[in-house]
């Protein structure tokens, strides 16, 4: 049998992954490696960083310097990375509970001082490694482990998040939507400053069985697609028929001054 010439990225002592049958973390990280592969990233610049989460285990699998840490401070570590080596690739992998939840004030203060790494968000709507629990980007109505009668809050809308905050490339795609979503990640790792890419992604297991009765991958996904506008369609709804969609597109791509070490020993101040 042929082997995947993605696989060379792979670290094989790792390997089989743990991944379940359909899984949109898994799918991601295919993603990565083929935006990886197409802009010849250089590996040995490379550090992979995970929190925990279904999603942050993707950098064990990396065939580059990995940390795997603890629940929501990948963005910490990542900062004094590049504080003591800008020249490094950092790429985070987080779960939209590791970013949004636990992570929610690093993920706001990274893109606000325009650190320079790409973080990837696998956005599965729901805590995918303790068993589905409601996360804030649960949509509204929607039955988890623990809202058996829906969920009643409104959700983070995480791209609005770093906007707001100042990141400076922000991308929002689906496991669907795989060309855009390659295409989103090569520019993410070319681009200088806090890149987000975010992917709508199915959890058959524990999102799929209980939000939306199927464990089915295919329905999951196609319940994504349904529900998902590119920013061009969005232009031409209304807020309340946009409450329950996901919209997809690069919201933006500019430059300005990153954090970095020699920016604070620029600054010049008085002593
Ligand atoms: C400090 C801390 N709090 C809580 C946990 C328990 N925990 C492990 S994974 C996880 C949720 C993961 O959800 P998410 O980040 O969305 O990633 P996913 O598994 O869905 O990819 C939680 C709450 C933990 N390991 N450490």
């Amino acid at each position: 049998m042929t082997k995947n010439p993605l696989r060379r990225y792979l670290r094989e002592g790792s390997l089989p992954h743990f991944f379940c049958p359909g899984c949109g973390a898994a799918q991601v990280m295919n993603f990565f490696l083929q935006a990886a592969d197409e802009i010849e990233l250089d590996f040995d610049r490379l550090v992979a960083i995970g929190g925990v989460g279904c999603t942050a285990r993707i950098p064990v699998y990396l065939h580059a310097d990995a940390l795997h840490g603890v629940h929501g401070r990948t963005l910490p570590w990542a900062t004094g990375m590049k504080l003591h080596n800008s020249g490094l690739e950092v790429v985070i992998f987080a779960g939209d509970g590791d970013a949004a939840a636990i992570g929610g004030n690093h993920f706001i203060q990274a893109a606000r001082r325009n650190l320079d790494v790409t973080m990837i968000v696998v956005n599965n709507l729901t805590f995918g490694m303790t068993g589905g629990q409601v996360a804030p980007t649960t949509p509204e109505k929607l039955r988890t482990m623990t809202t058996p009668y829906g969920n009643v809050e409104p959700r983070f809308d995480l791209c609005k998040l770093v906007l707001a905050a100042g990141a400076t490339f922000v991308s929002r795609w689906s496991t669907y939507r795989s060309g855009q979503g390659i295409q989103a990640l090569k520019k993410a790792l070319q681009h200088k400053g806090f890149a987000l890419v975010e992917f709508v992604a199915q959890c058959p297991t524990n999102f799929g069985r209980r939000a939306l009765r199927t464990g089915d991958p295919t329905k999951c996904v196609q319940w994504i697609e349904e529900r998902s506008v590119t920013l061009k369609e969005a232009k031409n709804l209304s807020d309340e028929e946009l409450k329950d969609r996901f919209v997809l597109g690069d919201f933006v791509d500019y430059q300005r001054p990153v954090f970095e070490g020699s920016s604070i020993l620029a600054t010049g101040g008085e002593k």
